[in-house]
């Protein structure tokens, strides 16, 4: 009796000193800086001509007045450059976990127009998708003509996605960036891409607990079993 009394309050005193819910933070995004090179981790679609988002180290050279346009951080970028007109885009999908706490997506972009400013449905947009490729949510769009589309500079930008994730825990989900272009005067950069979210982390008990709750549980097995064999005997 006074064995288990001892074990529950080992147990109880565990319980207590465990540390309340933690949340762990983490990327849902792979390869969001491009720093491997390639565009690991994401799906390209192209214009009817195939032009797409490809990766960027700094040589390529749009048209216009940008020239060769450094990446914007580190030593790659993703970068569409097209001659032709039409939509193109770079999607990655990944899965929400069960519980969000909260979750804000950000990414670093360029869009460069140079010319050409009336020509109409210019645009480029961020959406969150379904994993059939429906749009859930428009996060960021530009306007669809004029010179407020992108002089060039890099901007970084940040969105509270908390609800959104929220009511899509446990589902798979996209981000999906898209350039629509009506003209070859148009250019996207992209990088440091990341979906940040809050998840509750498991809190284990210590190994070293669980060794000590096994070593006294066959202790109490081995005194349950002599006990027993001593009363048979008496
Ligand atoms: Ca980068």
């Amino acid at each position: 009796m006074r064995f288990w009394k001892a074990v529950m309050g080992f147990v109880a005193a565990s319980w207590l000193f465990a540390p309340a819910a933690q949340a762990l933070s983490v990327d849902l995004i792979s390869n969001g800086d491009f720093e491997t090179g390639d565009l690991s981790g994401w799906t390209t679609a192209g214009n009817a001509r195939g032009e797409t988002f490809a990766v960027n180290e700094g040589t390529r050279n749009p048209h216009g007045p940008l020239r060769a346009t450094e990446p914007l951080s580190g030593s790659y970028d993703a970068l569409y450059v097209p001659r032709f007109s039409g939509a193109a885009s770079l999607t990655q999908f990944f899965t929400v976990p069960d519980q969000v706490f909260s979750a804000t997506f950000s990414f670093t972009e360029r869009v460069g127009l140079w010319g050409f400013f009336d020509v109409s449905n210019h645009q480029f947009r961020v959406s969150v998708i379904d994993k059939i490729g429906d749009v859930i949510s428009q996060v960021y769009s530009t306007a669809s003509a004029g010179l407020q589309l992108g002089s060039g500079t890099p901007s970084d930008l940040s969105f509270d996605l908390t609800a959104l994730m929220q009511a899509n825990q446990g589902r798979t989900l996209g981000v999906q960036f898209e350039l629509e272009a009506q003209h070859w005067s148009m250019n996207a950069s992209l990088d440091n891409v990341s979906m940040m979210v809050e998840t509750p982390a498991a809190v284990p008990l210590p190994p070293t607990i669980w060794m000590m709750l096994a070593g006294l549980g066959a202790l109490g097995a081995m005194g349950w079993k002599r006990r027993r064999s001593g009363g048979q005997s008496a």
